[in-house]
């Protein structure tokens, strides 16, 4: 039984076109609330008498059930719960600067009203609504980004699509009959229906050719030329580089902008088997050591099969939404630290100033950065405007810590100097 997907290994740069998309607010952006929610989402992982803990968004593969047994899901499908306005505002809450949703995972399920396939939530269940088409209208009200999912490969509901093979033997699959019956028309109707698509999120390209993916780029590009797609595309194209799932590069260093990618629990899809949420400080660690190397946190949300959000989520998105009010200015469009990696804590910077995220306060209440060409005019607190002592030494910069720092998880000290 698989408790963990396979991952995406294709963390190398190939090549990508020139004349790409702006990646600038995604450079910006730093954090972004990500949302696994399907039919399987009704199960919570307690399925026709059998626990699957981890990844409940792969039931159907794990349990090899029948197509007739899992795409039944779809007769119970009625989230009565789901608030579009809801799910945004807490992004919004939160400080996350777009929302990625799967509008289709590996089951094949359209989240969305399609044409191209009976199985979608619209017509194909009794919920009878769009979720998607809410989302983009909710998201558009609050000027947040909206971004799909599309599982592009596997897809275990098309008889020709990547992934099924326990219904599908793989010797007769005609890749490019599904790409051209359901992917592609797909994306066309979310890339047409849905207003401005701030990015395709493709996921896990499995052995599908450089031609079949440059044909998804060349679509979505045509479509909308602004919208971003993400490096798990493969073959090295994409316009932002993903890594492995809950994974943070020691150094990025590709030219392209990174997102790290992390679920809440061990599953992407809600699980009712699983309470392991991190901690809201494991998590203000998470989004200050991504910032640090230049990247953005896409930070995961299970809704249940009301479309609830678990209330873990939403009091730790509310909780980071809390710090970044008064710490935003050390995330939002940073760049990555210059330094070498510090005892302490991380460090971002922008023109002009430099952040100090104390993850770790030393009892000695004295830090080390090492840098002393640092021409630094001011010190202080984010958090409270605290005025601190900044000494220059040997290789380096002191600064003096005061005894109540403001927060055990994360107290950022902005050094102002001169050289921006
Ligand atoms: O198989 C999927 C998994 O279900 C989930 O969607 C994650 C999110 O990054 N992507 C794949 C595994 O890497």
């Amino acid at each position: 039984v698989l408790a963990q997907a396979p991952e995406d290994g294709d963390v190398s740069i190939v090549q990508n076109d020139s004349d790409g998309p702006s990646v600038e607010w995604f450079r910006d952006a730093k954090f972004g609330m990500f949302v696994h929610w399907g039919v399987s989402s009704q199960t919570g992982g307690q399925w026709r008498g059998e626990n699957y803990y981890g990844i409940t968004e792969w039931l159907w593969r794990r349990s090899e059930a029948s197509r007739e047994d899992y795409l039944g899901l779809l007769d119970t499908f009625d989230p009565q719960g789901f608030d579009a306005d809801e799910w945004v505002s807490l992004a919004k809450e939160a400080g996350a600067k777009y929302i990625v949703v799967t509008a289709k995972h590996h089951d094949g399920v359209a989240m969305f009203d399609t044409d191209f396939s009976d199985y979608d939530v619209t017509d194909g269940a009794p919920f009878g609504r769009d979720p998607m088409k809410e989302l983009s209208i909710a998201a558009e009200k609050e000027g947040i980004r909206l971004g799909f999912y599309y599982s592009q490969f596997q897809d275990w509901e098309h008889p020709d699509g990547g992934g099924n093979e326990w219904e599908y033997d793989p010797a007769g699959k005609d890749f490019s009959v599904y790409q051209q019956e359901k992917a592609i028309p797909q994306l066309d109707e979310l890339l047409t229906n849905y207003g401005d698509v701030a990015l395709i999120w493709f996921d896990t390209p499995g052995d599908s050719t450089l031609e079949s993916a440059r044909q998804f780029v060349d679509f979505v590009r045509e479509r909308q030329p602004d919208t971003l797609i993400s490096s798990r595309i493969g073959h090295g194209l994409g316009d932002y580089q993903n890594y492995r799932d809950s994974e943070i590069p020691v150094v990025h260093e590709s030219s392209r902008p990174f997102e790290a990618i992390f679920p809440h629990n061990e599953s992407w899809g809600y699980t009712a088997l699983d309470t392991n949420f991190k901690s809201t400080t494991e998590l203000l660690h998470i989004l200050a050591d991504v910032a640090s190397k230049g990247g953005n946190f896409l930070l995961n949300v299970g809704p249940d099969g009301n479309g609830k959000i678990p209330e873990a989520s939403v009091n730790r998105f509310r909780e980071i939404g809390k710090w970044m009010d008064v710490n935003g200015e050390s995330i939002y469009g940073t760049s990555a630290s210059p330094f070498a990696p510090v005892p302490w804590g991380t460090v971002t910077q922008r023109d002009g100033a430099v952040y100090l995220h104390v993850l770790e306060a030393p009892a000695s209440r004295e830090i080390f950065l090492p840098s002393g060409d640092l021409n630094i005019r001011q010190a202080k607190l984010l958090a409270t405007g605290k005025r601190l002592s900044v000494t220059t030494v040997e290789g380096g910069l002191k600064i003096g810590l005061p005894d109540d720092m403001p927060d055990s998880r994360n107290s950022v000290v902005a050094l102002y100097h001169n050289d921006g």
